[in-house]
């Protein structure tokens, strides 16, 4: 099986967001990878409707920081998802097991905490190279996957209060 194209969705599919308001993270370790991650989000999330103003994101230094970041963003700023972005890659020590593990739970754990989604776009790669083809390269973008996939979770939670 080929590798999924993270960029690639049914037009259709997709809820208005025109009505939303977001919270991205982003984790500023590689840097290069989370700076095209962010770009591909808030270019979905303007394309689907969602104006400027309702978009706040805020920068973290690593992706182990992603889950406080995600949370004081819930507290403090009213959204209706949280996005997280991230880009963790495998060095020579177990460091990178760590930090997914952490952020992994963290993101989770608040999902079940909070009534809004908290997105995951978080690549963990083996290479630079992989986690280039992720973001903005031959395999698509997740910026834009964890886009479309706070846009619809919204939409799930929004249909429940209605
Ligand atoms: C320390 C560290 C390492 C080795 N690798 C990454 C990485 O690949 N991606 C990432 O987002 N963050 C990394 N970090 C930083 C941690 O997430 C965290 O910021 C520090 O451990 C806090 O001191």
């Amino acid at each position: 099986m080929g590798t999924r194209n993270l960029s690639a969705y049914h037009e259709g599919s997709i809820p208005d967001a025109g009505e939303m308001r977001f919270g991205i993270v982003v984790a500023d370790w590689n840097p290069e990878v989370t700076s095209a991650l962010l770009n591909g989000a808030l270019r979905t999330l303007r394309k689907h409707g969602t104006r400027k103003e309702n978009i706040i994101v805020r920068h973290v230094p690593g992706s182990f920081e992603l889950t406080l970041g995600a949370q004081l963003l819930a507290e403090y700023e009213d959204p209706d998802a949280v996005i997280c972005l991230g880009c963790i890659i495998q060095g020579e020590t177990p460091h990178f097991t760590y930090i997914c593990q952490g952020v992994t739970y963290g993101i989770t754990q608040l999902n079940l905490d909070y009534n809004i989604p908290f997105i995951f776009g978080v690549l963990t790669t083996h290479t630079i190279q992989q986690a280039l083809n992720r973001a903005g390269g031959k395999h698509g973008n997740k910026g834009d996957e964890a886009a479309v996939t706070a846009i619809k979770m919204a939409a799930l939670q929004k249909s429940m209060e209605e």
